[in-house]
C-alpha cells in the first residue's frame, strides 16, 4: 500500500561482507573480502547468461556465434570461463578448482586462498528451465603452501566459507563462513547488488520432506531400501507418509531443503560405489551449510560429511544431509542394516 514503508537500510552483499569482516577477525582480511567481491561478480555474469541461455542457444540470438561462426559454448564452459577469470583477476587466488577442470589451475602471484567449485551444477537441466547453481567452498592456504591440487585435499571442517548460487526466478545466494550462521541473498536486477533477504537461515528439526532419486532403489543397500521404506510405509499407528520432492538439480533440492527442512540423500549404491556427488565442490559445501543451519550431512556410511577427506579433487561420496532429526533418523536405521 501507498504508506508501505520503503526500506531504506539495504544490507547488500558488499555491506554485509564489510561487517562480517569487522566481527570475523582474523582470517576475514581485505584480501577475504576481495575475493568474495569477485565471486559476487561471476554470480552475477553466469546469472546474466543463464537468463539468457534459451534465447541465444535456441534462436541464435547475436552473440551466440561469431563472425568466423564458433560455436556457441555451452553454458557451463561460460560459466567456467567467467568464474576462472574472476579468480585470477581478483589476485587473491592461488589454487583454483573446478568441476569442469581435470586438474586444479594454479595461479601466478601470492593469493592465499583456494577456490573449489562447481560453476553450473545441474547444467543438465538447464534445457528444460530447471534451476540450475554454483556451488563454491574457500580454503585459506597453510603460510608455506607453495600452490598445488593437494593444497585442497582437505576435511570440509577446513572450509572458512562455501555457499551455493541458485539461479531461479531471481538468483539466490547463500552463504556461510566458518563458525558462522546462513544467509540468504537476492539479486535485485535493477541495483545489480545481492541484498541480504534471508538472515540467519536454521532449517525445522524435523520436516516429513525426503528428496532422493527413487530410480536408483535398485541399487540401494538393505540399509538404504529399509530407511526410505520407513517414511513411506511408516509403521507407526496413525502416521502419515513422507511427502517426496526431487529436483534432480542439486542446488534447488539444498535450497528447498533449507528452507522447509526434510532430507536430500544421493547414496552410494551398487551402480556409484563412490556416490555421484564430488566431496570438494558439492557434498562439503553443502554439508557446511547443513551444520551452520542447524542441520545436518554424512557419508552412506555414516561419517559426518565435513570430516571426510578427498584422496583427487574430483572424488565422489554418498551424502545424507538435511533437518538435525531427519538425518539421524536414517543413520539409526542404516547403522543398523549396512556395513561401516
Ligand atoms: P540424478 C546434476 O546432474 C547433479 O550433479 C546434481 O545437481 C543432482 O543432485 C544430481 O546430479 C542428480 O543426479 O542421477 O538423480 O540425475
Amino acid at each position: 500500500n501507498a504508506d508501505a514503508e520503503i526500506k531504506t537500510d539495504i544490507i547488500t552483499l558488499t555491506r554485509y561482507l564489510t561487517e562480517a569482516q569487522h566481527d570475523l577477525g582474523s582470517y576475514a582480511t581485505g584480501d577475504f573480502t576481495l575475493l568474495c567481491h569477485a565471486l559476487q561478480f561471476s554470480f552475477k555474469s553466469i546469472a546474466y547468461y543463464i537468463r539468457r541461455a534459451t534465447l541465444i542457444n535456441l534462436i541464435g540470438l547475436a552473440g551466440s556465434a561469431n563472425s568466423t561462426g564458433d560455436d556457441q559454448k555451452k553454458l557451463d564452459v561460460i560459466g567456467n570461463d567467467i568464474f576462472i577469470n574472476a579468480m585470477r583477476g581478483c589476485g587473491k587466488v592461488k589454487v583454483l578448482v573446478s568441476e569442469e577442470e581435470d586438474e586444479a589451475i594454479i595461479f601466478p602471484g601470492n593469493g592465499k586462498y583456494a577456490v573449489v567449485c562447481d560453476p553450473i551444477d545441474g547444467s543438465s537441466n538447464l534445457d528444460a528451465g530447471v534451476s540450475v547453481g554454483t556451488i563454491f567452498g574457500i580454503f585459506k592456504l597453510d603460510d608455506g603452501a607453495t600452490g598445488k591440487a593437494e593444497d585442497v585435499l582437505l576435511p570440509g571442517t577446513e572450509l572458512v566459507a562455501s555457499g551455493f548460487t541458485m539461479y531461479g526466478a531471481s538468483a539466490n545466494l547463500v552463504l556461510t563462513m566458518k563458525g558462522g550462521n546462513v544467509n540468504g541473498f537476492t539479486l535485485d536486477n535493477a541495483l545489480g547488488e545481492f541484498i541480504l533477504t534471508h538472515p540467519d537461515m536454521k532449517m525445522p528439526k524435523s520436516r516429513s520432506i525426503y528428496s532422493v532419486n527413487e530410480g536408483n532403489s535398485l541399487y540401494w543397500t538393505e540399509g538404504c531400501k529399509a530407511y526410505f521404506e520407513s517414511i513411506k510405509y511408516p509403521a507407526e499407528a496413525g502416521a502419515k507418509p513422507y511427502s517426496a520432492r526431487y529436483i534432480g538439480s542439486m542446488v534447488a533440492d539444498a535450497y528447498r531443503t533449507l528452507c522447509y527442512g526434510g532430507i536430500f540423500a544421493y547414496p552410494a549404491d551398487k551402480k556409484s560405489p563412490k556416490g555421484k556427488l564430488r566431496i570438494l565442490y558439492e557434498c562439503a559445501p553443502m554439508a557446511m551449510v547443513m551444520e551452520n543451519a542447524g542441520g545436518l550431512a554424512i557419508t552412506s556410511d555414516r561419517q559426518r560429511m565435513l570430516d571426510l577427506v578427498p584422496e583427487h579433487i574430483h572424488d565422489r561420496s554418498g551424502i545424507f544431509m538435511g533437518s538435525y532429526n531427519e538425518v539421524m533418523k536414517a543413520k539409526e536405521i542404516l547403522d543398523k542394516l549396512d556395513s561401516k
